[in-house]
């Protein structure tokens, strides 16, 4: 099996965390739409700007904004091999998006690593990270409000991928070395399956 794959979850499920995990372990790139809004942002250009008055309130950015920087992204020479998708796609329009950029390079998705977490916990753990890190969208009214929107634009995406039957279902709930291996034996059990 190649390695084509996205890692879908609430806001503070582990995705960013869990993705440099499996991505080392896999050796392949993660691409997170959310972590390059924020060198945008840092770096204060165009994009970042715009960027950031839909995500510090806690909405997403445009589609078509994010769709061409996904697209951009996955001319890179490193995504040849095989990538981690991480908070992308984020809403049924992005899953069509997505769908148009990878039979446009003879690409198939192999799997959607889903990582579940309870709105209390991920709550509990994005205030910590506001305590250490004072990112802008880690307010709790924020928090919530992205949670929210989770709920109701991310997660009906993952009905397209269900009846694709490439869903694999993790708990998020644990140390981060448990969930990473919980991830590990998921994907390679899926994997010998096939
Ligand atoms: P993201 O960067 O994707 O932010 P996120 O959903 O909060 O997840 P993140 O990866 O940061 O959190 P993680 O679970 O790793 O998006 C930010 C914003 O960008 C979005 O709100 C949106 O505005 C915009 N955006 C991104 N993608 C978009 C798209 N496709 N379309 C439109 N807009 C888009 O970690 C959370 C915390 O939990 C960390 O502090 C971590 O240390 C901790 N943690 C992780 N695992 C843990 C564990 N097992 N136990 C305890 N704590 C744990």
């Amino acid at each position: 099996m190649s390695y084509r794959l996205l890692l879908v979850g609430p806001p503070g499920a582990g995705k960013g965390t869990q993705a440099e995990l499996l991505c080392e372990y896999l050796e392949i790139p993660a691409v997170s739409t959310g972590a390059i809004f924020r060198e945008h942002t840092a770096a204060g250009d165009e994009l970042g700007q715009l960027a950031d008055s839909f995500t510090s309130r806690g909405e997403l950015v445009p589609d078509d904004v994010t769709n061409r920087m996904v697209d951009v992204r996955l001319d890179c020479e490193d995504v040849t091999g095989g990538f981690l998708l991480d908070g992308y796609p984020r809403n049924v329009d992005q899953v069509h998006a997505l769908d148009r950029l990878l039979a446009a390079r003879n690409w198939t998705l192999d799997a959607v690593v889903l990582l579940h977490a309870d709105d209390e916990v991920v709550v509990e753990r994005l205030l910590g990270r506001a305590a250490t890190e004072g990112r802008k969208d880690d307010t709790e009214k924020v928090i919530r409000h992205r949670i929210a929107l989770y709920h109701e634009t991310t997660q009906p995406l993952l009905d397209l991928y269900r009846e694709r039957g490439i869903v694999l279902d993790v708990d998020g709930v644990g140390t981060v070395e448990e969930v990473a291996e919980r991830i590990r034996t998921t994907l390679e059990d899926f994997a010998a399956s096939r």
